[in-house]
């Protein structure tokens, strides 16, 4: 049978990049699972650590981020939601895992090199720099790793960006099995359609949920009124006609892209590609499609808001409590199965 696993970090409102990219995926894939498919999403609060927090901003951010995947859409019943922390085997089976990785591999992943804003080519880095980067932030696909062996995940849906992050997380399992014996299961990777949403200020970085810009991302609680002003000034470029182009019209192409990513076909996925919606407006000034694009994005996330806003006030907040809470437990349980495996084959 199936094991999907996934997570996101409690790091603000989920954006409409984390919704296309992952959180509309993780619903397509709950409602279309085979009843004996196993679906784990996962607040990972260890990861968000990784960058420095307040701990009463993380402790409502993990708050507002369970009611955010309850309003997209997900069921507590049929997926185990739970926050990475109350589970301890993922920062154990980590520890392990640390054991046989190596630091070669670690050290040519881009991601962490992106969160020190810095280019993908580290070796001009002077020694001060270096000693400053925090082994957490280093380490962190080790955790990633982690979080999808121990769960034994066959299928793990994320954006394009984490692509590299689950090579690395099949490299682990490779290792550990090779030295301890085949007990992990290198899991496969399901990239969802939207590949990259791009920021709306500056359209060849990702949208991201801290870059500082607000207006560079659209929050699944924006209002109708702050999605058509953060569309309205978007960045684009000086042709006034629609064309999709991202290596010469990121900004103009990162608009049509989301046109078509809601062309919703009933749970199935976009019905129409980004080349196809930019031939439908041809001859459409930027205007007018900034304008089809705020219409698309306010029906294609409707309704989020507003459940967000009753599941976060639900019960004075207990309804979440309990449902992290038995999220937790059927972790728990799931992740034990695999470090007793795990232990006595490493000698513990
Ligand atoms: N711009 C994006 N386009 C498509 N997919 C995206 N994802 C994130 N940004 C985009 C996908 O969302 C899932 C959860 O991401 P995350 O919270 O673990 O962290 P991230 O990838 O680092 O996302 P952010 O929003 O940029 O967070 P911060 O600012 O906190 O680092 C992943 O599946 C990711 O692919």
């Amino acid at each position: 049978a199936q094991v999907i696993f996934s997570g996101i970090q409690p790091t603000g409102i989920p954006h409409l990049g984390n919704y296309l990219g992952a959180l509309q995926q993780w619903k397509r894939l709950q409602d279309g699972a085979a009843p004996d498919t196993k679906l784990l999403y996962s607040i990972v609060d260890l990861h968000a650590i990784t960058l420095p927090q307040q701990a009463s901003n993380l402790r409502q951010w993990k708050r507002e981020m369970l009611a955010s995947l309850l309003a997209v859409g997900l069921d507590p019943e049929r997926s185990i939601i739970f926050y990475q922390s109350s589970v301890p085997a993922h920062a154990e089976l980590m520890w392990i895992l640390s054991c046989t990785a190596s630091m070669g591999y670690l050290s040519r992943m881009t991601q962490w090199k992106s969160k020190l804003s810095l280019a993908e080519d580290t070796s001009f880095l002077d020694d001060k720099a270096k000693a400053s980067l925090k082994l957490g932030l280093f380490s962190y696909p080790v955790l990633q790793a982690a979080d999808i062996l121990v769960h034994r995940a066959t299928h793990v849906p994320v954006g394009e960006d984490q692509r590299q992050h689950l090579e690395f997380a099949r490299e682990c399992a490779t290792n550990f099995n090779h030295t301890f014996g085949p007990h992990l299961i290198p899991p496969e990777t399901i990239v969802s359609p939207a590949k990259r949403v791009m920021s709306l200020q500056q359209p060849t970085q990702k949208m991201s949920k801290s870059h500082p810009d607000p207006r560079s991302r659209i929050l699944l609680t924006d209002t109708p009124e702050e999605i058509r002003k953060k569309i309205a000034s978007a960045l684009t470029d000086s042709t006034n006609a629609v064309s999709y182009d991202p290596q010469a019209r990121p900004g103009v192409s990162n608009l049509v892209q989301l046109l078509a990513l809601f062309s919703e076909d009933n749970g199935r996925g976009p019905s129409k590609s980004p080349a196809e919606v930019a031939a439908e407006l041809e001859g459409a000034t930027l205007k007018e499609l900034k304008a089809r694009v705020a219409d698309a994005v306010i029906a294609g996330i409707g309704g989020i808001r507003d459940r967000f806003y009753d599941f976060m006030q639900r019960d004075g907040g207990k309804y979440l409590d309990d449902v992290q809470e038995r999220g937790a437990v059927r972790a728990r349980e799931n992740s034990d199965r695999t470090m007793g495996l795990v232990r006595p084959a490493v000698g513990f």
